[in-house]
């Protein structure tokens, strides 16, 4: 049975409704979104995503930036933020929101583990992984521990069973994340990467299960710091820190940003980990990560300009 919910940011919607509105707004913004589909899941579920990419006036191409979220599907408030960052940039009239919106050719994929995430609304709310089938029986593989960079090694199980960070049978294992891979494999002048996750509240740069640093790691702490001072002004809240993972959480192998970063030398590549505690966050209170994700992003931005990125 499908429901008929209009996404409005004081609930959470499970995926056949977040994936109308992204229909409806590629259709009410036709002159400059059209619907994407960045894959599909192993229950046949597309990877719905949203292109926003205002006309230039000599026709000249505009730098990439690629949003993901939802890789884990109990995550809600990743999803939550990403849907409403999109409605920030199609419909707000502040001019450091328009301007951002026209510097970039958006590809924003909200729910990149469709099947996760519905399974999470529907039944197991802890639910994490995909919903393949193993083998063995056993479902599901962590679609942030299987792509094909340093795969199976840190922070990662090779148990089928494992509730949560079963890395697959092999790289790219599961049909989202190598469809999803695929997707990204085509896409020219990508400079910004972005997954969110929850509920770290950190921010966290390549590459993610080794203590070396990648050439640009300055810059990447700079713009990520630019980013953090954005948004703590929304709420008067700091994000804990900035680092790799295997710096300042955990090493872990086998992450898209990583993948990204290291087979295409995508420049700024991030991950944030929203606010919250075990998973929850209230969902009247969306809109105040909403915004802050909002100013986050003008953060990057901006700053990376500074830097000379585009
Ligand atoms: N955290 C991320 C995880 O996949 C992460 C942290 C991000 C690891 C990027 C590696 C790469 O474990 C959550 N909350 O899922
Ligand atoms: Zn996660």
């Amino acid at each position: 049975r499908k429901s008929k919910k209009c996404i409005t940011w004081d609930a959470y919607y499970d995926v056949d409704d977040i994936y109308r509105y992204l229909t409806k707004m590629s259709k009410t913004y036709s002159k400059f979104t059209e619907p994407i589909v960045g894959g599909k899941s192993y229950e046949g579920r597309p990877i719905r995503g949203l292109r926003i990419n205002t006309p230039t006036r000599n026709g000249e191409t505009k730098p990439v930036f690629f949003i993901e979220s939802g890789i884990h599907a109990r995550e809600w408030i990743a999803p939550a933020t990403t849907t409403y960052f999109i409605n920030q940039l199609l419909t707000s009239a502040d001019p450091n929101v328009t301007r951002l919106r026209d510097q970039f050719d958006w590809r924003i994929f909200p729910t990149v583990n469709p099947d996760g995430y519905h399974y999470s609304h529907t039944f197991d709310r802890m639910w994490r992984k995909t919903r393949s089938i193993s083998s063995n029986g056993c479902i599901g593989a962590d679609p942030n521990r299987n792509w094909d960079y340093n795969w199976g090694k840190e922070s990662t199980s090779h148990d089928p069973c494992h509730y949560q960070l079963y890395c697959g049978s092999q790289p790219f294992s599961e049909v989202e994340t190598r469809t999803l891979s695929s997707y990204i494999s085509k896409i020219d002048n990508l400079l910004f990467y972005v997954s969110f996750h929850s509920a770290a509240a950190i921010l966290l740069l390549p590459l993610s299960d080794s203590t070396e640093h990648v050439d640009n790691y300055d810059d990447l702490i700079q713009i990520g710091n630019a980013s953090l001072e954005y948004g703590s002004k929304v709420n008067n809240v700091r994000y804990d820190s900035i680092g790799t993972a295997a710096e300042i959480l955990y090493p872990a192998s086998g992450g898209s940003m990583d993948w990204v970063r290291h087979t295409f030398e995508t420049p700024l590549a991030y991950t944030y980990e929203l606010r919250g505690s075990s998973f929850h966050w209230p969902p009247r209170r969306i809109p105040e990560q909403g915004n802050e994700v909002v100013q986050m992003i003008l953060g990057l931005a901006t700053e990376a300009k500074k830097l000379k990125y585009y």
